[in-house]
């Protein structure tokens, strides 16, 4: 059965549908496109008024992909189009656009709509799903929301009281005019890294607020060759050929973020000639020096984020700041810097997403109030104890920190439209994840994770949740992910036979 989208729901009005899809980013899109050719019943909902999720999103000047444009496409639908080896975001989002045009996902898709609740119901035993476009009655659930989707803001004195332009990275406000003014950047991780360059030369001052330095790698960025790009188009297997080859290079590195950090000293050497060739300045090459292993955070690339730095309009501010005033910032060494625009380039709530909190699974609690006790803990990233049918992409554990995400978010649709082929081959009305099995999948992780770089290289950052466990990365190879993911173990799962479902 497929619904018709229309423009208005009734408040009235439940609509029932087999599974309900929450954002439409890489992972939901795909979760649509995979259960549209299974011929299964879903809808996709989005916030916003078009598909890309992060990549809608991010559009602040220079916003560009850190992975090869070549592992940044679904295996099902190759992008032959790249124009160079690491994508700009706009080329990522036309690409997501394309894709959802090529497999006619739009008509199943409603379009500003907000989640505001989803609630496991124990007499229905389906989702109530209250949106700001209506409320719905789901079987299940894939909550594709993405890791990175809401922006954190510093919790800084005086913040709110700026009178000058002020915005997140990932809520670029584009009318905001830049240039000649006298602008701060907040942050130093991927997102301010890419944006200081891009707007340097057109400021006309510009104060960059470091608290941790990042290490950063040359970006071999480069324009693909006419051959290339004929050969992406016409030769068959040619892009595949490249793809394996580039990924199997990348999974290398697994071994020197996770098991052994000696294997990381020759980036490390690579990020510091980076440093001394391009910063002058024996001061300024002094404060951009990290001082905790490479790879503990995520690691960066960039060729002109530095000279950006040596320019004589810029200021790498290391003093830490005391609070901000309606004019400017104040840095703790008490210096003011006044200043027209604030860009607060401070990433994501990632294990505290807000999004937790409208989840309610079978005993009233809120995935908030789980995460916050047990720590943002899952099963293959994809269930959590407590939560029937629901079912997470780009859940607990499953970030990378090297390599593309699309691989991991290509295992996890796998993983779930099985999922949903079970339960409606066997005539399943419910499947939980057993506490047992979540239990011990989390002890093996965070034994595994326990050696790394992320772990224990002497940072702290976004990977680590507020008890110290690292809940969101995969510690291992992304083929072993591909691997446990590869069918729905049932047997890890407590299901109830739709006919034994107490009415
Ligand atoms: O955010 P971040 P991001 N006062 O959390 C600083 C992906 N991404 O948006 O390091 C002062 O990395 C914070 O300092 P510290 C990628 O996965 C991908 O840049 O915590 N500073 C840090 O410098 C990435 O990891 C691409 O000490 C404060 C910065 O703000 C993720 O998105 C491009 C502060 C936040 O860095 C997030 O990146 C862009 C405070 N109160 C992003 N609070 C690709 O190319 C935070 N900071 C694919």
């Amino acid at each position: 059965m497929s619904l018709p989208v229309t423009d208005t729901v009734a408040d009235a009005e439940i609509r029932q549908v087999d599974t309900l899809i929450i954002g439409s980013g890489f992972a939901g899109l795909g979760a649509a496109i995979r259960l549209s050719q299974a011929g299964k019943d879903f809808l996709m909902l989005e916030r916003a008024s078009e598909v890309g999720g992060t990549w809608r999103d991010n559009t602040y000047p220079g916003a560009a992909c850190d992975v090869p444009s070549n592992l940044y496409s679904y295996s099902f639908a190759l992008n032959p189009g790249w124009t160079r080896s690491f994508s700009p975001q706009p080329e990522i989002q036309a690409y997501i656009r394309s894709v959802a045009d090529r497999y006619d996902v739009r008509r199943r898709t409603v379009f500003g709509c907000d989640v505001q609740t989803a609630r496991w119901n124990t007499t229905t035993h389906r989702w109530d799903v209250a949106t700001t476009r209506g409320k719905y009655s789901a079987k299940v659930v894939i909550s594709a929301v993405g890791a990175l989707c809401e922006p954190s803001l510093p919790d800084i004195e005086g913040i709110s009281g700026f009178e000058g332009e002020i915005f997140h990275s990932a809520r670029w406000n584009h009318d905001a005019d830049l240039a000649g003014k006298r602008v701060a950047v907040i942050g130093t991780g991927a997102s301010a890294i890419q944006i200081v360059p891009a707007i340097a030369g057109t400021v006309g001052r510009l104060d960059v607020y470091q608290r941790t330095a990042p290490w950063i790698l040359p970006r071999f960025d480069r324009e693909y060759t006419a051959p290339e790009r004929f050969a992406f188009r016409h030769i068959p297997g040619f892009q595949r050929l490249s793809r394996a080859l580039q990924y199997t290079a990348r999974e290398t590195q697994v071994v020197g973020l996770a098991k052994a950090q000696a294997f990381m000293k020759p980036l490390e050497l690579a990020a510091r000639i980076q440093i001394r060739r391009q910063i002058r300045d024996k001061e300024l090459r002094r404060k951009v020096t990290p001082n905790y292993g490479i790879g503990c955070k995520r690691m960066l690339i960039s060729n002109n984020y530095y000279p950006a730095l040596d320019r004589p309009n810029v200021d790498l501010v290391t003093d830490g700041i005391a609070r901000v005033t309606p004019r400017g910032i104040v840095a703790k060494d008490g210096t003011e810097r006044e200043v027209d625009a604030i860009v607060v380039a401070t990433g994501f709530h990632v294990t505290d997403s807000p999004t937790f909190a409208g989840i309610f699974g079978k005993d009233g609690r809120s995935l908030a109030e789980v995460f916050d006790e047990t720590g943002m803990r899952g099963y293959k990233g994809s269930s959590v104890a407590g939560f029937p049918n629901l079912f997470f992409l780009v859940g607990p554990n499953t970030g990378l920190g090297h390599t593309s995400m699309v691989y991991m978010i290509e295992s996890q649709l796998e993983y779930v439209v099985d999922a949903i082929r079970t339960l409606d081959r066997n005539r399943i009305g419910t499947v939980e994840v057993r506490e047992d099995v979540q239990d011990e999948y989390n002890r093996d992780l965070q034994r595994a994770l326990r050696s790394s770089v992320w772990n224990n290289g002497g940072c702290a950052s976004w990977y680590l949740d507020k008890h110290g466990n690292n809940t969101t990365l995969w510690p291992g190879f992304t083929f072993e992910f591909r691997r446990i993911t590869r069918r729905f173990d049932l047997e890890a799962y407590r299901s109830v036979a739709e006919s034994d479902l107490p009415v």
